[in-house]
């Protein structure tokens, strides 16, 4: 998905290039503007599982309309959102989740898709009690303020000092759906 994302983005910034070069033989207000211009629903992959009960990345950057695509490695993860001060519990009762995706080996042949509204912080986690996985660091965030002490570090110290995980209620805020790259390797 990172190599398609990078192909996809430079042939789309090509593009622009080839367009502003043929109609704009001077510098225009327009060109910089068609530079800084970006595909819309760039796809930022996380893989849940890898190295461990680990996010990989953990640390997300995403540009509103952004989206984050969730795949899913052995055993039994899932991706549920949680506010920053109570870690491993839903933010809310519309706290994004996956549902859990049992994956004997391989990829889960699903992924789950969130796309990032806007730019706060979405602190995020796997719900799995049995073997307390965001307990033991699998948590992550995407846009953390950099200036705040709200930092991922932070949020782990805290969630390791949790009982438990729970669970949002439902499936949602986000959509289930066929990995795209069920095959490729991590
Ligand atoms: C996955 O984990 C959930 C939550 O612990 C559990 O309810 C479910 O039975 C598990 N699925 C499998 C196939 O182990
Ligand atoms: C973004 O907005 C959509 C539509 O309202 C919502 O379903 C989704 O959960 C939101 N994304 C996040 C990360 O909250
Ligand atoms: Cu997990």
């Amino acid at each position: 998905m990172v190599a398609f994302s990078s192909a996809f983005i430079s042939a789309a910034v090509a593009a622009l290039y080839v367009s502003g070069a043929a109609s704009a033989p001077t510098p225009s207000t327009n060109g910089p503007a068609a530079v800084v211009a970006r595909a819309p629903g760039v796809t930022h992959t996380v893989v849940a599982g890898l190295g461990g009960l680990h996010f990989d990345p953990e640390n997300v950057v995403a540009n509103i309309g952004d989206v984050v695509e969730y795949h899913y490695l052995p055993m039994n993860h899932s991706v549920a959102q949680s506010s920053f001060a109570k870690p491993c519990v839903p933010i809310n009762n519309n706290a994004f989740f996956s549902g859990f995706m049992p994956t004997p080996s391989g990829q889960n042949p699903n992924v789950f898709t969130i796309t990032v509204n806007d730019t706060q912080p979405i602190w995020f986690y796997c719900s799995q009690t049995k073997g307390s996985h965001c307990q033991n660091g699998m948590a992550g965030v995407i846009n953390q303020n950099f200036n705040s002490p709200n930092t991922l570090s932070a949020y782990k110290a805290a969630a390791a000092l949790t009982g438990t995980s729970i669970s949002p209620p439902r499936i949602g805020g986000g959509v289930v759906g066929p990995n795209p790259n069920p095959l490729g390797g991590f």
